[in-house]
């Protein structure tokens, strides 16, 4: 199945950040705005991992949660991938303990790797949280420069979350495991 490792922002989090994007919704028919219910920040992401992986997978994340500390969080600012000039991804920006989080990211991905999840996506952790996504390259710099100041709330993240990808006409995430964070 398809996996990947998530911190879940609590609701009022995630309403700030409704909230400031509600005044743009409308003007950029290019994008296709993310439900929010989908809306989560991903640790690691892991691919198509066997279901015989999936004892040890569990065993291993609980233990790299368990030795991470819990974090505060707070969404700042907006941006995009691969830029805001060629925006295919929009997303929010985090402040807090990033330094942390990449650690706790990089615990995550290696003990996947070693429950023999062979897909871990390798690129360098970004903390984001995707809001949308287009098909073609937008300019999306006023946009990014809209929410420039955005600063929410600051919230706990206590768990991560092992959640599950099925893909399909509308993309659904379900949260298979939760493990708290310890350290
Ligand atoms: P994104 O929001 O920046 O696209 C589920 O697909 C989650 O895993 C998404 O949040 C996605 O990030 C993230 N992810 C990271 N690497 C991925 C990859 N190689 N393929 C698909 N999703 C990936």
């Amino acid at each position: 199945m398809r996996l990947f490792a998530a911190l879940l922002p609590p609701p009022e989090a995630l309403d700030e950040l409704a909230g400031a994007l509600a005044p743009h919704r409308d003007d950029w028919p290019e994008l296709r705005w993310l439900a929010r219910d989908n809306w989560h920040l991903t640790l690691s992401f892991f691919g198509e991992v066997p279901d015989r992986a999936l004892p040890d997978l569990s065993v291993r994340l609980a233990r790299a949660a368990s030795r991470h500390p819990p974090v505060t969080l707070s969404f700042t600012g907006a941006g995009a991938f691969p830029s805001a000039r060629r925006g295919r991804v929009l997303w929010y920006g985090l402040s807090g303990p990033v330094a942390r989080l990449t650690k706790l990211a990089a615990s995550l991905a290696a003990g996947a790797r070693r429950a023999g999840a062979t897909q871990v996506d390798e690129k360098p952790f970004r903390p984001h949280l995707s809001v949308a996504r287009a098909r073609a390259e937008v300019d999306v710099r006023p946009l990014v420069s809209a929410l420039a100041a955005f600063e929410g709330m600051r919230w706990d993240a206590p768990d991560v979350h092992l959640v599950r990808s099925h893909l399909g006409a509308r993309v659904r995430y379900e949260t298979v495991e939760s493990w708290p964070l310890g350290g």
